[in-house]
């Protein structure tokens, strides 16, 4: 049983109060095995990092318990589920973010997944976090857009992204992820992150595509409280410190 039920969500909150940002590592169990667990629990212990999130799109490796009793073996920093699907909710989380999928229209991701989930998540005792899921065209068809059936944001539309952020914290949501989809060629742009950002009372996590500590910073400063980082860092893992350091050196944020 989890014993502070909304820890995450308050530290969360915390970053925006404070217009500060943090730094999540995203883990892919298909794409990770157990076995490289212990190593990557060690690499985001030394660069500080907020969150691991774990989770992906498809879920062919049913590892996911190992992998997170593995990184908990090394780590106390917290477990955040982002599940591409109701089989990767696990209790051996320490949070799950409850994505509903707001910029499509596709029924199944905004309620029907949900209700079918209920009486795994209400049994799982992980703390939830209701998230307004926000895809934005990335430049290419990424695996969420295809997997998911939706039309994402187009890139040059802030406007579109801030109403539909709006309508995520209307509805009681507390925290908005804008996500350019895993392995995106253009994340989401600076303008796009600060309108959104400016223009909400709630957390802002923002990733797809971020491949340098630069644009993790760009991100931060434009806004973002959370920047999660995946494929870039499968690729050289040694980018982990200069990427939370980067999000940890975000202050007061200047006007654009
Ligand atoms: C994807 O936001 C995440 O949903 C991270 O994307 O793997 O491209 O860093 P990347």
């Amino acid at each position: 049983m989890h014993e502070d039920t909304d820890k995450v969500r308050k530290e969360l909150e915390r970053f925006k109060a404070n217009k500060r940002s943090g730094f999540a590592v995203l883990a892919d169990p298909d794409k990770i095995a157990p076995a490289d667990m212990v190593h990557l629990a060690r690499l985001c212990n030394n660069g500080a990092v907020d969150y691991l999130f774990m989770g992906g799109s498809l879920l062919m490796a049913h590892q996911m318990d190992l992998c997170i009793q593995r990184f908990k073996s090394e780590s106390d920093i917290p477990v955040v589920l982002f599940p591409g699907s109701p089989a990767q909710v696990t209790p051996y989380a320490d949070a799950l973010l409850y994505l509903s999928l707001i910029s499509g229209r596709n029924p199944d991701l905004l309620i029907g997944q949900h209700v079918a989930s209920a009486p795994q998540v209400k049994a799982s005792g992980l703390e939830v976090i209701s998230t307004g899921y926000i895809i934005v065209d990335g430049g290419v068809q990424t695996t969420v857009s295809y997997m998911s059936n939706t039309t994402p944001i187009p890139a040059n539309k802030p406007e579109i992204a801030v109403c539909t952020a709006w309508a995520g914290e209307l509805q009681g949501k507390h925290v908005i992820y804008l996500d350019a989809g895993s392995g995106a060629q253009r994340p989401i742009s600076t303008e796009m992150v600060h309108s959104v950002s400016e223009n909400i009372e709630i957390p802002l996590i923002v990733g797809g595509g971020i491949r340098t500590a630069e644009k993790v910073y760009e991100n931060c400063n434009a806004g973002a409280n959370i920047v999660v980082v995946g494929n870039a860092i499968e690729q050289d893992p040694m980018l982990i410190k200069d990427m939370a350091q980067a999000a940890h050196s975000v202050g007061i944020r200047q006007k654009h």
